[in-house]
């Protein structure tokens, strides 16, 4: 009989009373990091999010590192980290529709001028009534038309927005026009009133949100981040708002993450800004997928949301 392979959390301590449950009920050895002393060569799987660069080359005979999240530039960003360990992807329906519900929400919150009513109510007035742009003439640009694009594009197309999608080749998505490759960028974002962010962050993609690209989108428009901090150059959104050329933005994402206090970002009255809540991976869900992934491995299969650790994604 084989012995029980053996995960290690490497996540803060403080997460894995949310976890433990779900992954005990699994034929598993489970150790924490930092509270369970261990011998690194007895590690087989590693479940993590943002681990300490340099640490997971430590572990020499890692089979499958696991994220927590969707995205996995955390890991990818290491230096040293050991590319020849296959490393997964949380890919998840109910995570998908939630980053969808966030980006629809903060989309109708901006297109029905909410945050007029909002300032108003504070100020007790009752605001001049006014018409919404059309929906219909309101064309959204959506930045990665991948698995999350994907939803969230048709159900933005579903509510009557024009909607087009951004990515490294072009996707068939019915109703959705799409666009791809930097020789179309341009074109995308001079015809996206609001353009919504959900690319992975690569060396392709870091910096995206930028003033070239703000100035390239329409007067008036609107950008939603829920990717990551290193898509957005701070600085140049500010810029952009100021100028009165973009009209606000929404920001669930930063590079620093608590955004520190003295951030400007925080008191801009045309920025709303979330702390990384868009969607959040669900401990009984992620805990299955781990499971049913090491059993996967474990009888030798590649997981079909394993990394291409060249392309990022
Ligand atoms: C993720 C995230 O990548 O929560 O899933 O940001």
């Amino acid at each position: 009989m084989s012995p029980r392979p053996t995960l290690l959390l490497l996540i803060p301590v403080g997460w894995a009373g949310l976890w433990t449950p779900w992954l005990g009920k699994a034929d598993l050895n489970v150790l924490l990091h930092g509270r369970d002393s261990y011998r690194p060569d007895a590690i087989d799987y590693v479940l993590s999010f943002r681990p300490p660069p340099g640490f997971l080359k430590t572990l020499p005979n890692l089979k499958t590192i696991f994220s927590v999240g969707a995205g996995v530039d955390a890991f990818l960003a290491d230096p040293e980290f050991p590319s020849h360990v296959p490393l997964v992807r949380f890919v998840d329906p109910q995570l998908s529709t939630e980053m969808a519900q966030y980006v629809v929400l903060h989309t109708l919150l901006f297109h029905r001028n909410q945050q007029v009513f909002d300032a108003a109510q504070a100020q007790g007035k009752w605001a001049q009534q006014m018409l919404p742009r059309g929906t219909a003439d309101t064309r959204i640009g959506i930045l990665g038309l991948g698995e999350i694009g994907g939803i969230a594009g048709t159900r933005l197309r579903d509510l009557g927005f024009a909607v087009s999608g951004w990515s490294r080749t072009h996707k068939h998505v019915p109703g959705i026009k799409s666009y791809a490759g930097d020789e179309e960028l341009g074109a995308f974002l001079g015809a996206s009133d609001i353009a919504i962010c959900l690319l992975p962050l690569t060396a392709g993609t870091r910096g995206i949100l930028n003033a070239k690209t703000f100035a390239t989108m329409p007067k008036g428009g609107y950008v939603i981040n829920v990717a990551r901090g290193g898509h957005l150059i701070e600085a140049d959104l500010i810029a952009a708002i100021d100028s009165g050329h973009l009209a606000g933005a929404t920001l669930d994402v930063f590079e620093t993450e608590p955004l520190p206090e003295d951030n400007p970002l925080w008191r801009h009255p045309r920025i709303v800004v979330t702390p990384h809540i868009a969607a959040i991976s669900d401990p009984r869900v992620a805990a299955q997928y781990v499971i049913d992934g090491i059993e996967g491995a474990e009888r030798g299969e590649r997981h079909e949301h394993t990394v291409d650790p060249g392309r990022g994604y």
